[in-house]
């Protein structure tokens, strides 16, 4: 009876032994559980150069301004009042023709006649045969704001003269360098007719300049171009 007790004994001891030992083989397993992967290291190496089409474009610098012709096609700018015909002259002409006797070529429109004093290339841009030996007839309505004494000033190279509701007010023809003739007329308030006809002789100067002085004032000045209209 002592032996079975002792071996009973024996036998746990036993079966303890071996939970313990399968218990520390289930701990063995987790202390081999494969490590946590660990993150990837940083890279230090230079970022790419940034795509070129991803920048902003370069703004592109205004292009220099064109300068206006003095003469254009009337359809095209109705804003321009005074209306010329273009005459073809023959050279050696020595002054004014009678363009009633002509044909012209084109009719062309300017805003103002304020064409100074200069190289002929300089005066007519943009029109094909204004260069010498041309004649153009202006033709505009005036409207006169008030009533009074106006002092009219003809400037041109070579030959022009001032109409005004078909009467002289200043003879500048002939084929000279550039002349400037004055005149003074009584004008009623309202719209008048003016005529300029004008001549371009040789090279190689040309000008063209209408001023007028209005009642009470000192000085000359191209004519406003609201007082300018279609004739
Ligand atoms: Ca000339």
């Amino acid at each position: 009876m002592r032996f079975f007790l002792i071996g009973s004994a024996s036998f746990l001891i036993l079966l303890q032994a071996i939970a313990c030992q399968k218990s520390n083989f289930q701990r063995g397993d987790a202390v081999h559980t494969p490590p946590l992967k660990q993150p990837d290291p940083v890279t230090t190496e230079p970022l790419p150069p940034p795509d070129s089409t991803t920048l902003p474009a370069p703004v592109p610098l205004p292009p220099d301004p064109v300068p206006e012709p003095l003469f254009q096609d009337c359809e095209k700018d109705p804003d321009r009042h005074m209306v010329a015909d273009l005459y073809t002259l023959p050279p050696g002409t020595p002054h004014l023709p009678d363009f009633t006797s002509l044909t012209a070529t084109k009719k062309l429109c300017l805003k103002q006649l304020d064409i100074t004093d200069r190289d002929f290339k300089e005066g007519f841009p943009g029109v094909e045969g204004l260069i010498e030996w041309f004649g153009l007839d202006i033709r505009f309505k005036l409207q006169v704001p008030v009533s009074g004494d106006y002092e009219f000033s003809l400037n041109s190279d070579d030959g022009s003269r001032l109409f005004i509701d078909g009467h002289e007010v200043i003879d500048n023809d002939g084929q000279h360098a550039q002349i400037q003739k004055s005149a003074v007329v009584v004008l009623t308030e309202g719209l008048h007719e003016v005529r300029v006809p004008y001549f371009q002789g040789p090279r190689y100067r040309i000008a063209l300049e209408l001023q007028w002085k209005v009642p009470g004032s000192e000085n000359l000045t191209s004519i406003p171009a609201t007082f300018i209209l279609r004739p």
